[in-house]
């Protein structure tokens, strides 16, 4: 198997995610480190500009969001499953990736506020609450907020219940997708930990998945990574669904871009696959060749450019 690249940085939960993941299938895998605000040269010309954190590669192609790279890794390397009862509950990220990381982000945001550099707190403020946002607003709500956050920690700590990992003996997807809000919150929220000393349950399990570690990676430069995709082919094979309402046939241009007011811009290129549940595009430049960029189809609206329509 090609070399799994992760273009990632520490501060980064969603990475942890990834990160952690990476760690339950005992994969080693090259860690490349990408800046934390635009502009990510690099990144765009393997990403065509897909801008989030984090970002997976393998050869020539690059998978954008912790769905897609999380889909991809358990189909890459099936076992260790994360899904250990044998359940594929992707479903759980819609409950943790939207609802959850929203009141984590609005929380830690709104707690910095007066300590964020202004550059980043306008990148993210945009981006995770579009043009209109009010970093002070969740500030001022912070007890509102936290009271929110608590009930969510109430249910996670439920469903754990007497278990060692969220799906029973071993560790699984559940795990993942709550350790890095709790990661987020212990460390990035003044007041994380103390909204923490009441779930002790919760609190030794963080513990267990915090000692699962990351793998085994290794340090890459950006230009090895680019390096990586100029000497590789995609392994994609194209396959678009008649049935997707979106229409679209193989081979032709379009736009991909996530969801919502954020202000991401699209990313062109040709269309591979389509299906319930992937999205891929061809592009081409000189300093990485032919790459095949990957998108969870949840999430990601994808068109025909405005000016083909
Ligand atoms: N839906 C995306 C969200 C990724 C996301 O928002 N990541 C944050 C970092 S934790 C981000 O991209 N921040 C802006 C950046 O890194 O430029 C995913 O699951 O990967």
């Amino acid at each position: 198997m090609r070399e799994i690249i992760c273009h990632h940085y520490p501060q980064s939960p969603v990475a942890e995610k990834v990160r952690v993941a990476l760690g339950i299938k005992q994969l080693s895998w090259r860690s490349v480190t990408i800046p934390r605000v635009p502009p990510k040269p690099d990144v765009d010309l393997l990403t065509g500009g897909y801008r989030r954190t984090p970002i997976m590669q393998i050869g020539a192609d690059v998978y954008c969001d912790s769905l897609c790279i999380l889909q991809a890794l358990e189909a890459t390397v099936p076992e260790p499953s994360l899904f250990p009862d044998g359940n594929p509950c992707w479903w759980a990220g819609r409950w943790t990736d939207t609802v959850l990381m929203d009141l984590a982000a609005a929380i830690v945001l709104g707690a910095g506020v007066e300590n964020l550099p202004p550059e980043f707190a306008a990148d993210r403020g945009r981006l995770y609450f579009g043009p209109n946002y009010d970093l002070h607003a969740f500030n001022r709500d912070l007890p509102h907020l936290a009271g929110q956050l608590r009930g969510h920690f109430g249910m996670m700590q439920e469903s754990l219940g007497a278990q060692r990992f969220m799906h029973g003996e071993r560790p699984g997807l559940r795990d993942v997708l709550c350790y890095y809000i709790v990661w987020f919150i212990r460390g990035r929220f003044a007041g994380g930990p103390e909204l923490l000393t009441e779930f002790g349950e919760l609190c030794a399990w963080e513990g267990r998945v915090a000692d699962l570690g990351h793998g085994q990676s290794c340090d890459m430069s950006p230009e090895e990574s680019l390096d990586s995709a100029l000497g590789a082919a995609s392994a994609a094979e194209s396959r678009v669904d008649p049935e997707d309402p979106a229409g679209l046939e193989a081979d032709e241009p379009v736009e991909v871009a996530p969801d919502g007011e954020g202000g991401d811009p699209p990313v062109r290129g040709d269309l591979v696959i389509l299906t319930r549940d992937h999205i891929a595009v061809r592009r081409a430049h000189e300093r990485v060749g032919e790459v095949v960029v990957h998108f969870p189809r949840i999430g990601y609206r994808v068109a025909r450019p405005a000016s083909n329509q």
